[in-house]
This record gives C-alpha cells, structure tokens and sequence, in this order.
C-alpha cells in the first residue's frame, strides 16, 4: 500500500532489465520498421507532443544539426494528437514514436527515455513541442554534460526570462522552486522547464510515475540519485499557436505539489527502504 502510494516504480534501468511492457517493445519496433534506426552515438532530442500541428515544424527546424561536435536526432513522441502532429513533424525530418493513446507528457516523455536507454544513446535532450522553449543553443545546454561537468541540465526561466504575465503561475514557480531547493538541499530556479539535458545513466537511475506533473518528479529524482545540476539562462515565451493543456493554475498547483512531496519522500527516504528490501 506505501509503494503505491508513493509510487514507488521501478527505475528506468530496472525496467528495461526486466523486459519493457508489450505495446512499448512494439511502439520501438515500429519505430525502427517505418522510419529506420536512429543512432545511437547522436543526441536524441524528445520533443513530446500533444496536438501542436501549429508549432511543431518550428521547434524541429530550430534544433541545431550538431551539438558539441555530436549529431542530433529528433524524435518527437506522439502523444495521441488528433490533428497533423505526426504528419507535419516526419515531413519536418522527424522520427515519430506513437503512443497508442493520449497518456500525458510524463508517459510520453518516460516512453522516450526508455527509447534512449534502450537505443544506447548516451546523451538526451527534452524540449517542449508547444514552441515556448527556442532549442538553438543547444550547444550551451549541453556542453557541460558532454564535458562531464554536469549530469543533467535544464534551461532556467529565473535566471533567464519569461514572457508569461500571469501572476499567479510566476509566483507558483518562485514558489516551487524555493520548496524543491529546501528539499534537495540543491539550488534549483526552476522547477517546470521545458527544456532540459540529460547524460543516459541519469535516465536510466530515476524512478518515474506522473504522467502530467513530470519536470519536478525527474528533477528531484535525478539530484536524490546523486547527479550534478547545471543551469542555463533560457528565454520562456508564450504560446503563439495551438492552446494550453493544462489544468487551472488552482488545480495544477495543488497537483503539482502533491507529485513534490511524493516524489521527495520516495526518493529521499523510502525507495532506499525497498532497494535495500530487494537487495
Ligand atoms: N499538457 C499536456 N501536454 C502534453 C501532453 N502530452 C504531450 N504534451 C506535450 O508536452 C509539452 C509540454 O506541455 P506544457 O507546456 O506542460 O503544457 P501546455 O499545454 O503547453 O501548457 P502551458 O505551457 O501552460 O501553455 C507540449 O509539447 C505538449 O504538447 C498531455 O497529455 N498534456
Ligand atoms: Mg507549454
């Protein structure tokens, strides 16, 4: 009953150790089937994607070819859009990974950071598909995990700016980033980036269940499994096409604080209980 109310999942590694579930073995075939391998010594950039026929192409276009003398391949991962999502990012030069419904963007996201570890990439990157993260400097994000300076990176709106006007979201996240810093004893000034970088052990380390609330339960997940944050100042816009998803600010809050504290209590104390169980 306490592993499933913290959500104490298995770890990425775990679950490609003991098999991935069907439809995702056959969502990985598919994948290789109809649009052929992707590379494993590239840096796979995930860009999930939930009815955003109106930017996607732009945010593809934008991600530069190299990073750090690595060649990137996009992979935008479907997350059961109803409009031209998945035709407008293969004819941008995409590879589409499909999910077989809409299942939220921790699902879609954890379906491609299986794909990485699977696919043996060492590195990864996440950006948003809504057009609100601009991924051409990518080279900045990612050259301190390429160095090995950092594990995993993320695009700052504090240190940077945000376009965003909304008062009450701002406060939210001045908010949860004060509440993530207390809890991880790490100085974060961001808890809901869109644009993120991550080196593969990372990935394959955190144990992941939200399937909405994700950018703070990998966060917190990846600094309690002892990796080094680096963050980089990034420019947040608003949205200029397609409509946000999201709850309320009311609704979202109190859901995105209900994955912090279950996350932090699963990883800062319980999921050592039960490594130490299974050990
Ligand atoms: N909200 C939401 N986003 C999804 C989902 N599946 C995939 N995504 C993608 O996840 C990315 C991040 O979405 P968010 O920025 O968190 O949500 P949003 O709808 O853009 O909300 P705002 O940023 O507040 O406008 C976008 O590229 C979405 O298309 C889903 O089920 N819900
Ligand atoms: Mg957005």
């Amino acid at each position: 009953m306490l592993q499933r109310f913290f959500n104490i999942t298995p770890s990425n590694n775990d679950l490609i150790r003991s098999g991935l579930p069907q439809n995702l073995s056959e969502s990985f075939r598919t994948l290789a089937d109809e649009q052929g391998e992707i590379p494993p010594d590239t840096i796979l950039v995930l860009i999930p994607a939930f009815n955003e026929e109106g930017s996607i192409q732009d945010v593809i276009s934008k991600v530069p070819a190299t990073a750090c003398g690595l060649n990137t391949r996009v992979l935008v991962i479907n997350d059961g859009s109803t409009d031209n999502t998945s035709r407008i990012a293969k004819s941008a030069g995409a590879a589409v990974l499909e999910m077989p419904e809409n299942s939220g963007q921790g699902a879609a996201l954890k379906a491609g950071y299986l794909f990485c570890l699977a696919n043996n990439n060492k590195f990864a990157v996440v950006v948003d598909g809504d057009g609100q993260w601009d991924p051409s400097d990518m080279n900045e994000l990612v050259a301190p995990i390429v160095n090995g300076d950092a594990d995993f990176a993320q695009g700052s709106r504090r240190l940077g700016s945000t376009e965003n006007r909304d008062h009450i979201r701002n406060l939210g996240v001045k908010f949860f980033t004060l509440l993530v810093s207390q809890i991880t004893r790490t100085r974060v000034g961001d808890t809901s980036s869109g644009y993120r970088a991550y080196r593969s052990e990372v990935l394959g380390k955190v144990r992941l269940s939200q399937s909405q609330y994700q950018s703070s339960e990998i966060l917190i997940s990846a600094i309690c499994s002892g990796a080094r944050l680096y963050e980089h100042p990034v420019k947040m816009s608003v949205r200029t096409a397609g409509v946000s998803k999201k709850a309320p600010n009311w609704k979202y809050g109190i859901y995105y604080f209900r994955a912090v504290i279950q996350t932090a209590i699963r990883d800062r104390y319980l999921s050592r209980l039960f490594d130490n169980e299974s050990a």
